[in-house]
């Protein structure tokens, strides 16, 4: 009687019936799948979001997950509100302007499964930054900065768990590792202190709370996200950055066992900088102006998951997203971001 229902039901139902069972069996005979085919599986190539999406996931207990992220964001350009600023427009107003900037992320990840309903994940990012300038008197010059930025570490806590869907808290915090004393040579001389966006790290603990939900089907997955950064108190350079808040959307299509396309809207906004660093004069350059950082953006994403199904590399993926931005109002002047790419490898265990 290990099958009862199996016996119970009248000789009408059995092609249903063994379809769902033959599926079932299938599902459990492969370990690395979820053995309840009613709850969401992360066994299949959008079994992750899109990979611009972090803590979209969870893992069952005992499960251990690396991560790296290369993130690649280009901006050129400045922009007043929703309209482009030219670099001469700017230069009426301040003595240098920025002509475009590039930043490069190196992030490595871990995750872990405590319990089938808890995941802890903390990430360490490498950050690059170039900035191009353009002086009022017509002169050109670059500034750089890298290094470890902020720490972070997130709770991932399932509250909803059926009917192929998922719903999970993300209950971050961000620890001021990354350095807020950049500085490079300028015309103003040797070793300058570096603006605002040019610093690697925020400099106060931030909270980064947010929801999670997934969803699934035979086919393709959805799932949304809200993800929040809250600044608190002020750095010991006297500043607090604009608190952040995202609202991420996205639906994905599975074409074979190994491989998903997503699409992604994303849209975030921040505030300015309260507080000031003293060391930097706002009447030079915009980006030295705490009060004119703020700014909203709602980007495009394409992407691509690949995952291995079987064989040694079994559960491993590779992802890339691509995104292009739809709207962007930004406080005057401000560099506009024209395009950013996130390329993923994940590992579980
Ligand atoms: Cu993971």
């Amino acid at each position: 009687m290990n099958q009862p229902n199996l016996h119970k039901f009248p000789k009408s139902f059995p092609n249903q019936l063994l379809t769902e069972n033959s599926n079932s069996n299938k599902l459990i005979a492969d370990s690395n799948h979820n053995s309840d085919p009613n709850k969401w599986s992360g066994s299949r190539p959008d079994g992750h979001a899109p990979i611009g999406v972090m803590g979209d996931h969870a893992h069952k207990k005992g499960e251990f997950m690396f991560s790296y992220r290369y993130m690649f964001m280009n901006m050129d350009g400045n922009r007043d509100g929703t309209n482009s600023l030219s670099d001469r427009e700017v230069l009426q107003d301040f003595m240098v302007t920025p002509v475009d900037m590039t930043m490069q992320m190196h992030m490595l990840g871990g995750m872990y499964g405590v319990s089938d309903n808890l995941t802890l994940m903390a990430m360490l990012p490498y950050v690059s930054k170039e900035m191009e300038h353009l002086t009022r008197m017509g002169g050109r010059f670059t500034t750089n900065s890298e290094g470890f930025g902020d720490i972070k570490t997130t709770a991932l806590y399932t509250i909803f768990n059926q009917d192929k869907q998922r719903v999970h808290l993300n209950l971050g915090a961000s620890f001021p590792t990354g350095s807020i004393n950049e500085k490079d040579d300028t015309p103003a001389g040797e070793d300058q202190i570096l603006p605002y966006p040019m610093q690697i790290g925020s400099g106060t603990f931030d909270l980064l709370p947010g929801i999670t939900y997934l969803g699934q089907s035979g086919k393709g997955s959805w799932g949304a996200q809200a993800l929040t950064t809250l600044r608190l108190g002020k750095n010991d350079r006297g500043y607090r950055l604009g608190n952040k808040y995202q609202l991420s959307g996205w639906v994905a299509r599975n074409w074979t066992d190994w491989l998903s396309t997503s699409l992604r809207l994303i849209g975030t906004t921040w505030g300015d900088i309260d507080g000031a660093d003293d060391r930097l004069n706002p009447m030079m350059i915009p980006t030295a102006d705490p009060d004119l950082r703020n700014g909203t953006q709602i980007n495009l994403g394409f992407g691509i998951n690949l995952y291995a199904p079987e064989g040694n590399l079994q559960g491993s993926r590779l992802a890339m997203e691509f995104e292009l931005p739809i709207l962007r109002d930004l406080d005057v002047p401000q560099l506009e971001t024209d395009w950013q790419f996130t390329l993923g490898l994940q590992s579980s265990f």
